[in-house]
């Protein structure tokens, strides 16, 4: 199977990537988003994002004229959609998927397609979406046949891939993962992993697009489910006066125990967002999955009930002064460690959160940006920050790591990745 072009739909943290190592492999791409900022910058061989490495990769590809952009889609061998799936913003507390954006993509490129095209769906999505973007697709090309009329001879083939790099790590992950093809045809899988096959180094497995879009929400549900208990494990051990950070490397010791890192919460666009496709879809049934985002969703205010907490030990210790003398520091912004993301970030409603809601100051800590307009909350540098009354560690960056001695002495440490204090959360309660 020969792709001479291949056209990438949706040029974000995942669509950019892709399209820039498959131009990498010297074959044609083109890029279609409907940012034409995004675009322009693609196309001075300039990034828009933030992601290792990329910045490279795409420059190179668009100086040696593999990789262009533009706002319309055009006639190519195969379609891959990398756009968003994010909840219905009127149903936000129902956490309904909103397909809108894979319906505006298939309906742009629907005019492009010829036969013998193969359409990739990459977003991750509800079970479903594969079958309901072949019908978008059917609906506006009645003069084509699709898989799920025509089977194994239809003249468009269609399969979901689902993505699954993680954020600060894409170039590589995306190269060396496995990777999972779901045709809605063997034939679909078949072509699609030719597809892969140009770029990927892991193995591609295939399987029906529905176990696909389930297997990727269930990698995700995993681990949302395992920080859950994590985060759970945290409260208790904050109840019962024991170190969880000294608690888990004990129990990890067990040969078939492996449990992960308490935080402030869960961010990212992914594994907040995904279980809940599965709970949306199967709500009677799906009662671990729930309570997991549940009990992730709650830390950060839980987070900010211990920050009160604080405030009132402060006050206590020092009667001579009232809660506008106080100054926080918050130490993080970002959803995780090593990166300048603060989207769904729990450390930045943490502090956002405590800047309104206390009077005195409260400055944000965050090395891996320069500016922030959010207003109660003053960026500063870490010098600045070790000046404060109260510590709330929110983010393990490498700049907030080691054993800095102001870090420890006469102050109150709040610290949710238990990278300071290794003691119960809050120091010296
Ligand atoms: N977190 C903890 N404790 C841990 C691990 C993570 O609190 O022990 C928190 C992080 O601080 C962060 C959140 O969880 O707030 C998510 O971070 P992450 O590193 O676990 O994952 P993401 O969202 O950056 O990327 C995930 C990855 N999925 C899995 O590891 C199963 C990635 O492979 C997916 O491609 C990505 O979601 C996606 O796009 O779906």
């Amino acid at each position: 199977m020969d792709f001479n072009t291949i056209s990438v739909i949706g040029l974000g943290y995942i669509g950019l990537p892709t399209a820039a190592v498959i131009a990498s492999r010297r074959k044609k791409v083109v890029g279609v988003d409907i940012n034409q900022h995004a675009v322009d910058t693609i196309n001075r061989g300039d990034i828009h994002i933030v992601e290792p490495e990329l910045d490279i990769v795409v420059h190179a590809a668009v100086k040696e004229g593999y990789l262009r952009a533009t706002t319309t889609p055009e006639p190519a061998d195969a379609f891959l959609i990398a756009v968003p799936t994010p909840f219905k913003a009127e149903n936000g507390n129902d956490h309904v998927p909103d397909l809108s954006y894979i319906e505006a993509a298939s309906k742009a490129i629907a005019p492009a397609l010829k036969q013998g095209d193969l359409v990739i769906l990459e977003s991750t999505s509800p079970v479903g979406a594969t079958e309901q973007m072949a019908a978008w697709l059917a609906e506006a090309r009645p003069d084509l046949t699709f898989p799920q009329t025509h089977g194994e001879e239809s003249d468009i083939r269609v399969a979901h891939c689902p993505e699954r790099v993680l954020p600060g790590h894409v170039v590589r992950e995306l190269v060396e993962n496995d990777r999972v093809i779901g045709g809605m045809t063997a034939k679909c899988s078949k072509v699609a992993t030719a597809l892969y096959q140009i770029f990927v180094e892991g193995e591609c497995i295939t399987t029906t697009a529905r176990t696909a879009e389930m297997a990727k929400l269930t990698e995700n549900s995993f681990r949302d489910v395992n920080i859950a208990f994590a985060n759970e494990l945290s409260i208790i051990c904050d109840k019962i006066d024991i170190s969880v950070w000294e608690l888990i490397r004990l129990a990890n010791r067990h040969p078939r125990v492996n449990i992960l890192q308490p935080g402030p919460g869960v961010g990212g666009h992914c594994i907040a967002v995904d279980p809940w496709f599965i709970v949306s879809e199967t709500p009677e049934e799906a009662r671990l999955i729930r309570t997991a985002r549940e009990v992730n969703d709650g830390k950060p205010q839980w987070v900010i009930d211990k920050v009160n907490e604080a405030v009132g030990k402060f006050l206590s210790e020092n009667p001579d002064k009232t809660a506008k003398d106080v100054t926080i520091a918050c130490f993080g912004l970002a959803f995780k460690p090593d990166i300048d993301d603060l989207r769904e970030s729990p450390a930045l409603k943490i502090a956002r959160l405590v800047s309104e809601a206390q009077p005195g100051n409260v400055l944000a800590i965050e090395p891996n940006i320069k500016s922030l307009d959010i207003s109660g909350l003053k960026l500063t540098g870490i010098e600045d920050g070790l000046g404060a009354d109260i510590f709330v560690l929110l983010v393990d960056h490498r700049e907030f790591k080691g054993n800095s001695p102001e870090l420890r002495l006469d102050k109150i440490i709040i610290d949710t990745r238990g990278i300071w204090s290794g003691k119960p959360l809050l120091q010296g309660q």
